[in-house]
Order: C-alpha cells, then sequence, then structure tokens
C-alpha cells in the first residue's frame, strides 16, 4: 500500500511540536488577563527556530512574538500554535497577517478561537493565502490550558477553582480557632503556586478580617505575579486598615459587595486604591455568585482560585460554580469540635449533593492534593 503525506496529515511529530506549544503556553497562565496565555513553535526543517508565548499582560501575541525571535528562519517554516492565530486589528495587528508576510507555509492549530472577532477567520485568512492549515491537533490538552479563556468568552464568566486545606476529618481550625499550620511547607508552598496561576484569588470578608491576610504568591521568584485580589463583602464590612486594603496600591484589591452598601465606606475604600463592585444579592442578603463571576468576567478575569472561608466555600458550592476542587489533606485528625471546610449546604438527599470526580491524587511531604472535577 502506499501511503502519501501531504500538508494536511497530522504526524506524531506534529503532536510533539504542538506538546512544546502547549507547554510554553502553560508558562503564561495567570499572567496574561484578559487574553489567554497562548504557545507559539515556529519549526523549520524539523528544528526548532522560535518558541514563543503571549507576553504578561497579553500582548505581544505569541505569533508575534516567535516571529521576532525566528527573523528570515519564519520563511516556509510550519507554526505551530495552541489558538487560533486572529484575525483582527485589536491593540496589536492581526497574527494571521503577520504569519503570511512572514512566508509561514503551514500553520497546525489546537484550538478555534471563540472570540467573536477571530471565530474561525483567522483560519480563513491564512487559507485564503495559499498557507496549508490544520486543526484539532492536541486538541484537548490545549482545551484544559485555555479553560478560562474559553468559559469567559462563551459563557461570560471565569472558571473557578475552590482550594481546601484541612485535616483528615474535613477541619480547618481547632475549636478556638486555631489552623496554624494544619499543611505542611510543601503544601503551603503548592497553593503559593495556584496563587500564580490564576488570575484572581477570592476571599469572604470574614477570613480577610479574621486572618488579615497578604493573599500574594511568596513563592521566590514569583513574588510579582501575585493576582487581583478578590473580597466578597456584602456590606462593605472589610477594615480600611486591613492588609488587602493598605497594600492596594502595589497589588490591586476589588471587593465586591451588595447593591445597597453605605456609600461612605465605599468612597473609603475607593480613596485608598480598592476597587469596589456592587452586585445583585442572594435573598441572603450576600453577593449573588454568579452575579459576582460575571462582573469578574466583564472585567478580563479568565480564572479564580476560591480560598475560602467555609461561607463562601459553600456558597460557590451551592451555586454549582465550582469547576475544579484542590482538596489539601493533613493526615492530623481535629474532630467534630472543630471548625468543618464547609458551612451547611442544607442537603436533604444525595442525589442533590455537589459531586465530583478525582483526577488524581499527589503527595506533598506528609500531605496529600487531590484535583477533583465537577461532575458533568
Ligand atoms: C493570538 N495570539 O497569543 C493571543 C490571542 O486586544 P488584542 O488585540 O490583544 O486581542 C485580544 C484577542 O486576541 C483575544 O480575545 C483572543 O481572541 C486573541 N488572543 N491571539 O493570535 C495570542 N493571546
Ligand atoms: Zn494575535
Amino acid at each position: 500500500s502506499v501511503s502519501t503525506i501531504t500538508a494536511s496529515t497530522i504526524t506524531a511529530a506534529d503532536r510533539a511540536f504542538m506538546a512544546v506549544a502547549l507547554r510554553l503556553a502553560r508558562r503564561g497562565l495567570g499572567r496574561t488577563a484578559e487574553n489567554p496565555s497562548v504557545g507559539c513553535v515556529l519549526v523549520r526543517d524539523g528544528e526548532i527556530v522560535a518558541r514563543a508565548r503571549t507576553s504578561d499582560g497579553g500582548r505581544p501575541h505569541a505569533e508575534a512574538n516567535a516571529l521576532a525571535m525566528a527573523g528570515e528562519a519564519a520563511r516556509g517554516a510550519t507554526a505551530y500554535v495552541t489558538l487560533e492565530p486572529c484575525a483582527h486589528w485589536g491593540r496589536t495587528p492581526p497574527c494571521s497577517n503577520a504569519l503570511i508576510e512572514a512566508g509561514v507555509a503551514r500553520v497546525v492549530v489546537a484550538v478555534e478561537d471563540p472570540d467573536p472577532r477571530v471565530d474561525g477567520g483567522g483560519l480563513a485568512m491564512l487559507r485564503a493565502a495559499g498557507i496549508a492549515v490544520v486543526t484539532g491537533v492536541e486538541t484537548a490538552a490545549a482545551e484544559a490550558g485555555l479553560a478560562g479563556y474559553l468559559s469567559r468568552t462563551r459563557i461570560g464568566r471565569p472558571t473557578v477553582t475552590l482550594k481546601l486545606a484541612t485535616s483528615l476529618d474535613g477541619r480547618i481550625a481547632t475549636a478556638t480557632g486555631a489552623s496554624r499550620w494544619i499543611t505542611g511547607p510543601q503544601a503551603r508552598a503548592c497553593g503559593h503556586l495556584m496563587r500564580a496561576r490564576h488570575d484572581a484569588i477570592l476571599v469572604g470578608a470574614g477570613t480577610a478580617t479574621a486572618d488579615d491576610p497578604a493573599l500574594t504568591c511568596r513563592l521566590p521568584g514569583l513574588e510579582a505575579q501575585s493576582p487581583v485580589r478578590v473580597v466578597l463583602d456584602s456590606g462593605l464590612a472589610l477594615s480600611r486598615s486591613a492588609r488587602l486594603v493598605a497594600t492596594a496600591a502595589q497589588t490591586p484589591t476589588w471587593v465586591i459587595c451588595g447593591q445597597g452598601a453605605p456609600s461612605d465606606r465605599r468612597g473609603a475604600l475607593e480613596a485608598r486604591g480598592v476597587a469596589v463592585i456592587p452586585v445583585a444579592t442572594a435573598p441572603d442578603g450576600r453577593p449573588e455568585i454568579h452575579a459576582a463571576l460575571a462582573a469578574l468576567g466583564e472585567r478580563g478575569i479568565n480564572s479564580v482560585l476560591v480560598e475560602g472561608g467555609a461561607a463562601v466555600a459553600a456558597a460557590f458550592l451551592k451555586a454549582d460554580a465550582v469547576d475544579t476542587l484542590a482538596l489539601f489533606r493533613a493526615p492530623v485528625a481535629i474532630g467534630g469540635d472543630g471548625r468543618a471546610a464547609l458551612d451547611g449546604l442544607s442537603v436533604a438527599d444525595l442525589d442533590g449533593a455537589p459531586r465530583f470526580r478525582s483526577d488524581g491524587i499527589e503527595c506533598l511531604g506528609a500531605d496529600t492534593l487531590e484535583t477533583l472535577r465537577r461532575r458533568t
């Protein structure tokens, strides 16, 4: 039998080069909002001549960075891009134009861009210029990395990761409130890395007041990668001297409140550089979770890490708004008089209880991290 390899055949080498582009894209997670983190690899005669990702802050795009790196070597090359090259004149010229002008011969794409300004237009431009275009390479892996951007673009809300760090019996503090430290240093470092990879980190006003957290990423070399800090605070009870308020000039702090929050408190927070965002409230007077997520999506947040406390965690679960659960568990028993990780969910029968599917467990020193996904 005769097999013909044409420009539209997907080879093992195509998948391998796309895997390199995916790894580049992953490095930009949490650094490019509101843009997606895209990876781009240029290959000529089987050799990588450029590798790049979307720059911090979202621009320049991945392809522009790769083309700048390759220079003349881009002529005749194959471009591997994790997201369809853009077709629009936005804040930068269209990447599809740049690929055409650079003389790229073939473009391999993992995921088509649902942004209405692109939406197949990039692929069409490339094809019209005579470039061989292949899609559907490593699509599932690319969608995992682009999940937040795809969610915000398609349904207007960021993806949500709920982080819980509990004892083996699901407690987050003793009856007297002692909670430092349930999990060990490796688990805590992993938690800081999770912060750096999300666009925003969210807590309730109770936690912000009780713990007075900094909510920054404090891993060496990643200190500048702290995400936007978001506080759910229906009545704007957050103290003006809270650390999140005092440091709002260095790392953005946004407070989501109800529509009827007192305007004098709003003014006091805004004077300190905090952004105050009123949203619709639920019958309990607290910000409605989906309204809060829509507000974050509008402001360009693709992914949110929810860190507690127990009321906020329960509210996100009740709203069926948790896409991923990051469950850090320490091998210590606290007992039923300790504080539960979740407030009451008023679950009557188990069919109605939020249920997840495990995506694997890893060991972090003495602790474990189990990653669970929402069941769809
Ligand atoms: C690409 N490569 O690396 C990224 C893309 O406001 P602009 O002009 O920066 O355009 C933003 C849109 O560009 C964004 O919504 C998405 O469609 C695309 N992002 N495209 O070709 C990239 N980050
Ligand atoms: Zn672009």
